[in-house]
């Protein structure tokens, strides 16, 4: 870690022993901390609160007295220009917390800072739109008026995971605000400085008190008691499948939504006319970008059997050349999150080994890496049966496998043979077969000749299937963290 990411790191240190509530910092009703390891290493870096439901309750009154309060009186235009104004304070700060994200989560400084950017654009997006879902009027009954209002859930509840911190802030707490809720926010363990600053941020830009909490801690103690709390109107998670399940579970308990996001097992569909020119390079990243603990990682090739062997041949130079190394070198992937993350990576190849699948290629881990640090090598894999675990489940680390397919039913099978449905990518010249196609994937977001991982903050992102519901990014999210009121007038 270089110095000026230490000066970062302690900066936060200072003040995240506490529990961000009504925009200032309070000690942990439970006294204890966590400590917060840099994944290159495994060294400890800092501390944060060690948050439970007392914690968690505080934080939901404080949001509850926000909506009866000055942040529930502001004008829609008034909540905009609030949040325009966070995400111009974050490009401001964007390198102090690109080095902060990136110490925290291990991810190579360039990544880190696009997440920033990224963040920021989606309080620059939601600030532009806040003022811009409205409600309708309807014709009704003579001598009568009735329309609609697009209101707040009131008190939300948020549940973000390790992997994008900064980006996952903006994708659910911009949105949310924007539609005048206030929000209570628990981020993941693992990974939680950069949100805890940016809460920081968003005060400082004028965020008026109450209006977003931060809960830190662990998902057993408070990610249950914000999920089942009976103050909270609405609540938004994104992390793995079992706990999206417990979350909706207590949702439905408390009669209120919920929107989930689940990871996936997301597809490429490569057909013999494809051009691998642009395929190879957009599939190798979206696998590689945050070493693969992308929820939209593209993890499966599926390539038609005229295709093959020019497939697997650029594929495999292109991985051998992939590097897993510190943030600070040239290494396109870092380290993976934590020590738990990097054995289930592992147990995924000790899998491949066992059941006797061909390693097409691997990628190294930096010679200058920690050995403490979580690092595994990037792989692919080929061919691998629809069947085997490696096609099946979410691995959420660097490793690719490859599936042969004969035609475009046999393509449109196996993209659609998992429990998930996040995204999907389409490769082919010929248009019509590539719309065709695009049209029978059973995933919340399809591409055809291209891959997007992460970004594209305009583009409504979610799942089906057992990558979950609900809608984030795009105006689809302000119509997730809204509800209708329909008012109807008799006036005679
Ligand atoms: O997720 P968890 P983990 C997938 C990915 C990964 C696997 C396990 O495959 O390998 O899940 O990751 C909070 N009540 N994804 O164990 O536990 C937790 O504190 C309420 C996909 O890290 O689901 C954190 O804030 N909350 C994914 C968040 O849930 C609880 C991103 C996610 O952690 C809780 C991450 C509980 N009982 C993992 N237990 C994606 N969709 O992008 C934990 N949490």
């Amino acid at each position: 870690m270089n110095i000026q990411a230490d000066e970062a790191t302690l900066r936060i240190a200072a003040v995240s022993d506490g529990i961000f509530i009504d925009n200032a910092f309070h000690g942990a009703a439970s006294g204890r901390s966590l400590a917060v390891l840099d994944p290159a290493t495994g060294h400890e870096i800092a501390r944060i609160a060690d948050g439970t439901a007392a914690d968690i309750d505080a934080a939901v009154a404080a949001a509850r007295r926000a909506l009866s309060g000055e942040w529930g009186a502001w004008s829609a235009l008034e909540r905009g220009r609030v949040l325009a104004e966070v995400g111009r304070a974050i490009l401001a700060q964007e390198e102090d917390l690109a080095r902060l994200e990136s110490a925290d989560t291990g991810k190579p400084m360039a990544q880190a800072l696009g997440d920033i950017r990224a963040c920021a654009r989606y309080f620059e997006y939601y600030g532009a739109a806040a003022d811009k879902l409205h409600g309708d009027t309807i014709p009704y009954r003579p001598g009568h008026l009735a329309l609609t209002e697009t209101v707040p859930h009131g008190v939300t509840g948020h549940i973000i995971p390790w992997n994008l911190p900064a980006q996952m802030f903006g994708r659910t707490i911009a949105p949310a605000l924007a539609m005048g809720n206030a929000c209570v926010l628990k981020p993941a363990e693992d990974a939680c400085l950069t949100p805890i600053r940016l809460c920081m941020i968003a005060a400082e830009a004028g965020l008026p008190m109450g209006a977003l909490n931060c809960v830190p801690g662990r998902g057993e103690t408070a990610g249950a008691a914000l999920s089942a709390h009976p103050g909270i109107d609405f609540i938004s998670f994104t992390g793995s499948p079992e706990v999206g399940e417990l979350v909706q579970i207590a949702a439905a308990r408390n009669h209120i939504g919920c929107t989930l996001e689940l990871g996936g097992k997301s597809p490429h569909l490569v057909f013999d006319d494809a051009d691998l020119d642009a395929a190879v390079p957009a599939i190798v990243a979206g696998i590689a970008a945050n070493a693969g603990q992308t929820c939209s990682a593209g993890s499966r090739v599926l390539v038609q059997e005229g295709i093959r062997a020019a497939l697997l041949a650029k594929l495999a130079k292109a991985f051998s050349k992939l590097e897993a190394g510190p943030p600070g070198s040239d290494s396109q992937l870092g380290p993976l999150i934590s020590l738990t993350q990097k054995r289930r990576v592992e147990r995924f190849f000790a899998q491949a080994e066992a059941d006797g699948l061909p390693l097409l290629a691997a990628g190294r881990i930096a010679a200058g890496a920690e050995p403490a640090g979580f690092f595994v090598e990037p792989r692919v894999y080929g061919p691998v049966p629809h069947d085997n675990r490696l096609n099946q489940e979410e691995i959420f680390g660097p490793v690719l496998s490859v599936t042969l397919f004969a035609d475009e039913e046999e393509a449109l099978r196996l993209a659609n043979g998992t429990d998930y449905g996040l995204a999907a990518a389409v490769w082919s010249v010929d248009g019509g077969r590539a719309l065709r196609v695009a049209r029978r994937i059973r995933a919340g977001q399809v591409f055809v000749n291209g891959y997007g991982v992460g970004g594209g903050v305009e583009l409504p992102f979610g799942g089906m299937k057992k990558s979950g519901h609900g809608r984030e990014k795009g105006f689809a999210a302000l119509r997730d963290f809204s509800t209708t009121r329909t008012l109807v007038v008799r006036h005679g």
